[in-house]
């Protein structure tokens, strides 16, 4: 069964894209709009009714949650080594998505949507402008944690393409000047040099089909050999 996973350009679905790539596995990838609301069309609702990015179907069951999702792509891809299988080793794996997920993201929603917090104009104002002195507080720390080539040290693993996500939201959305992150800059460099990183961000910049709703986009290497209508089932 071809999974298919549903992201956005820029958006938290980037580490299960990469995850998909680095597994070499077949899938299908359908970018949604979220400047357009794609994500809140019945057709998506049908897929996630909490109306995000990133899901990953397979078969008849949808898995929500980018952690859940790169686990899920991890231990169904075992030969692509993405997440550790030693106990403390996988725990550290999962204690940095965690984070990710629970603490890191929410900051930055903190400045994206601060209408989820509060209704009050003042309060999201103040949301928002609370938001980038936090995302630094949390750079430093991920900046400090990166003592090795990789999160975990010299195995590159799952987790790590999360910090582009981090870095684009830092440097793009909030004009957090990023130099000072030296370790992070030199991260994201091992990162762009992978080959599966590449190929993800090939797939965020492919023009979307031509049909409106969702469309899958063409893998890279299949758009030079094959009409994007050969990816469909
Ligand atoms: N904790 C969720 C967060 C999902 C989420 O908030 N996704 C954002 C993109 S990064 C989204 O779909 N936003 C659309 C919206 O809020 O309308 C995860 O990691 O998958």
């Amino acid at each position: 069964m071809t999974p298919t996973l549903y992201f956005a350009k820029g958006s938290c679905a980037f580490p299960c894209l990469v995850a998909l790539e680095e597994a070499g596995a077949p899938f299908r990838a359908v970018a949604l709009d979220l400047a357009a609301g794609e994500q809140t069309t019945s057709t998506y609702l049908a897929i996630n009714p909490r109306g995000r990015v990133p899901a990953l179907t397979v078969g008849a069951a949808t898995i929500t949650e980018s952690a859940a999702i790169i686990c899920f792509i991890a231990d169904s891809y075992p030969q692509a080594d993405l997440l550790p299988t030693e106990p403390l080793a996988r725990a550290r794996a999962l204690e940095l998505l965690s984070w990710f997920v629970s603490t890191i993201q929410v900051t930055f929603s903190q400045f994206f949507r601060p209408a989820r917090f509060s209704e009050e104009e003042l309060v999201q104002a103040q949301l928002k402008r609370d938001a980038a002195p936090r995302a630094r507080q949390l750079l430093d720390e991920l900046d400090s944690l990166l003592t090795g080539a990789w999160l975990l040290g010299d195995g590159y693993s799952a987790p790590d393409p999360y910090l582009m996500v981090f870095w684009r939201w830092a440097e793009d959305r909030l004009g957090i000047e990023m130099t000072p992150y030296s370790r992070l800059a030199a991260h994201r460099k091992r990162l762009l040099a992978r080959p599966a990183v590449q190929a993800a961000l090939a797939r965020e910049a492919a023009p979307k089909g031509g049909r409106a709703g969702l469309t899958p986009v063409p893998s890279p290497r299949m758009r030079k050999t094959q009409h994007p209508g050969a990816m469909l089932d």
